[in-house]
């Protein structure tokens, strides 16, 4: 039986009361770091029922990512590839009346609530499961890191990420925990706290594994998706070695997905217009203004100069780096 008994609730309490917490960007106001990670108080629950109840498939496909990299991007391109068989209309798909939080979860947040029921609808979605994180490498359930499974993951220039990251949760702050000025959250954020964060260890994680087993961890850029979609969705189904073409031409199939996931077209539909997710955030906040490069609006030359030495200090010898301008 999956669910917790009161005497783990009370002690995975415990262990969060005695976890440093610092004040992060997002809802909530504290993060605590666990397994060497900002986590969200929200999802704490949710990251050790996800760590020791989840059971991976070989044929499960996860998207991750740090938040606020091109998650809902990635979750819709992901989904589109993943369901092509079940979803070969792109005037009648799923993604034209459902926002991508909708059709891809994060077991990390469901699995918070109804442990037991949450573990049978997994178990119970239809194959391949298509699920999300955004768990730093190392925190993954072993049975996805051992399994076949495969992850796609996305990462994002920081300086962008930041601004991305600010907006939003600027706009999701409440009067019991108000949001940080751009100054005190870009402290914050150099430090590594933000939630899911640091920032430079969450990329390096699944960055270092897609050298390692690169059949098993797709690394893209929101960069480069930007400037070559084509290309690069193509990566993505021949690594999930997704059939998409049935007597089709394999780059048309390509680019009425690709088309069918652009920011304009997304951030244009109804159903990402109005309505929250998680009953917290609204859905036209995951659409902002999709673009490479907007920090340079934000950022003054003390900042970028602090940025960019902390990047080129976490990052150097990695091989990882980043275009910051369109
Ligand atoms: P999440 O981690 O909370 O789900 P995530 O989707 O990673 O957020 O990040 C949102 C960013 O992706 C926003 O960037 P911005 O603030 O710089 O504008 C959002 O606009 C952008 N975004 C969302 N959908 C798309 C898309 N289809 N194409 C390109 N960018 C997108």
């Amino acid at each position: 039986m999956a669910m917790a008994s009161d005497k783990q609730a009370n002690e995975e309490n415990e262990l969060l009361l005695s976890l440093p917490k610092d004040r992060g960007l997002g809802r909530g106001g504290y993060l605590h770091l666990f397994q060497d990670f900002w986590c969200p108080p929200f999802c704490f629950q949710g990251v050790i029922n996800f760590q020791n109840h989840f059971l991976a498939k070989d044929n499960d496909v996860f998207v991750a990512s740090f938040p606020k990299s091109g998650t809902t991007w990635l979750k819709a391109l992901t989904f589109v590839i993943v369901n092509h068989q079940r979803f070969p209309s792109f005037e009648h798909h799923p993604l034209l009346s459902s926002n991508p939080h909708e059709l891809v979860s994060f077991p990390e947040f469901i699995l918070s609530h109804n442990l037991d029921d949450q573990i049978i609808s997994l178990s119970n979605m239809s194959e391949p499961r298509l699920l999300a994180t955004h768990l730093p490498f190392p925190s993954l359930p072993e049975s996805i890191t051992k399994s076949n499974c495969k992850i796609i993951y996305i990462c994002r220039n920081p300086f962008d990420t930041f601004v991305s990251a600010w907006e939003f949760f600027t706009k999701i702050s409440s009067v019991s925990s108000p949001a940080l000025t751009f100054e005190e959250a870009f402290e914050k954020y150099c430090n590594g706290i933000m939630g899911f964060g640091p920032w430079w260890s969450h990329m390096l994680g699944y960055w270092n594994e897609s050298i390692t087993r690169p059949n098993k961890v797709l690394f893209l850029k929101y960069e480069d998706l930007k400037e070559d979609a084509v290309f690069h969705v193509k990566r993505m189904v021949e690594f999930l070695d997704t059939p998409i073409t049935q007597g089709e031409d394999s780059t048309a199939v390509i680019e009425n997905i690709i088309n069918l996931c652009r920011f304009e077209k997304m951030k244009d539909l109804e159903v990402n217009k109005s309505g929250v997710i998680d009953n917290i955030v609204e859905k036209k906040n995951f659409f902002r203004k999709g673009k490479i490069g907007d920090w340079i609006n934000y950022f003054s030359p003390s900042m970028i100069e602090k940025l960019s030495k902390i990047i080129e200090e976490k990052l150097s010898g990695s091989g990882l780096s980043f275009k910051l301008h369109s």
